[in-house]
């Protein structure tokens, strides 16, 4: 039998490789909350940093996963390696069954450029667990040139998953209200790219000139947002959409931006990670500690508000 240290040094010496099965493998580990799996993250770390990161999000039903079943297709024709990482997807890839035989994404599965992994990894905070990154990252070290997340909504919780990505697009069809209302609550940060899938659908004009309205009343900056039109069932407007997700990265590494969002994305999750162990460990001192229990009684009893307990309970813990 192998020394445990030693199988793990296997693992990531496939990983970065791009062995597809020591990839899946190790994306269970993090995703199982595996202490080997975050011990795997830290020796390949270093050598992230190089996939270019892409987030696609936008109402449920839209077409993000048609989409990005033709940009990998696209990606491949180029020579490049693809990953995709789907959260939380109420229609997940299965081997060959999303998207029928139109898109033979079956086809993709057995491509070794091509690596695909759904997640239902909402953790108990209502955020996207700890585990995303770490796949992401994952799926970076082992050599792909393109990494595509994708996630349902327009809320708070789907700005996470984007807090990962270098471009985000955001994909809408026509006739989809929403999420214009939510662009324009300032709900989603402006995306880099907007997608109208669907534009068959007769509305379709009438949905671009309301993006471009909702988009002349947020800020103005040097990058302005282009939005692009495809029919991704038939892989109609494919092209711009690459040539778009290509123009903007030209964009941000032009002006320096990329580092600064890498910087940012990478803060929040630090952030993000502190805070979910912090909440973590209070939990169990709240279940555990019988003094915590009595600080609670306090609160029950009226004798102590809230927010004087929660000081006492961080004092303690930090
Ligand atoms: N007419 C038309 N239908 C499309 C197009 N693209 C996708 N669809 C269909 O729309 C439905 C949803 O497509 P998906 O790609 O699963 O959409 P999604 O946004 O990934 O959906 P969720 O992950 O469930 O949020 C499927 O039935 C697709 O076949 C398109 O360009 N035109
Ligand atoms: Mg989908």
């Amino acid at each position: 039998m192998a020394a445990p240290g030693r199988t793990a040094a296997d693992l990531a010496e496939r990983l970065l490789a791009g062995d597809k099965r020591a990839l899946a493998r190790a994306i269970s580990l993090v995703e199982n909350d595996d202490p080997e799996g975050w011990r795997l993250v830290r020796e390949i770390y270093p050598r992230t940093g190089r996939a270019q990161v892409v987030g696609f999000t936008g109402p449920p039903g839209v077409g993000k996963s048609t989409l990005i079943a033709r940009l990998v297709q696209n990606a491949r024709e180029r020579s490049r390696e693809v990953a995709v990482l789907s959260i939380d997807p109420s229609s997940p890839f299965t081997q060959g069954a999303l998207l029928g035989d139109r898109i033979r994404l079956a086809d993709h599965f057995l491509d070794p450029g091509v690596f695909i992994r759904s997640m239902a990894t909402r953790g108990s905070l209502g955020g996207l667990s700890e585990a995303t990154l770490q796949a992401a990252l994952l799926m970076d070290a082992s050599g792909k040139d393109d990494v595509f997340l994708e996630t349902v909504g327009v809320g708070q919780a789907e700005v996470d998953i984007i807090d990962h990505a270098d471009t985000v697009v955001l994909v809408l069809m026509p006739g989809s209200g929403d999420s214009i209302q939510a662009l324009k609550a300032g709900v989603m940060e402006i995306p880099d790219v907007i997608v109208v899938n669907k534009r068959e659908h007769p509305l379709t004009e009438t949905m671009v000139r309301e993006i471009r309205g909702v988009l002349s009343l947020g800020p103005q900056g040097d990058w302005r947002v282009p939005i692009v039109t495809t029919e991704s069932a038939k892989g109609e407007g494919i092209e711009e959409v690459v040539d778009e997700i290509a123009r903007h990265r030209a964009h941000i590494e032009e002006e320096g931006t990329l580092e600064e969002r890498r910087r940012r994305n990478l803060m929040n999750e630090v952030l993000a990670l502190s805070a979910g162990r912090l909440r973590r460990r209070l939990e169990e001192s709240i279940r555990e500690d019988e003094s915590v229990k009595e600080l609670l009684d306090e609160v029950v009893a009226r004798r102590l508000d809230p927010a004087s307990a929660a000081v006492k309970l961080l004092e303690r813990e930090l």
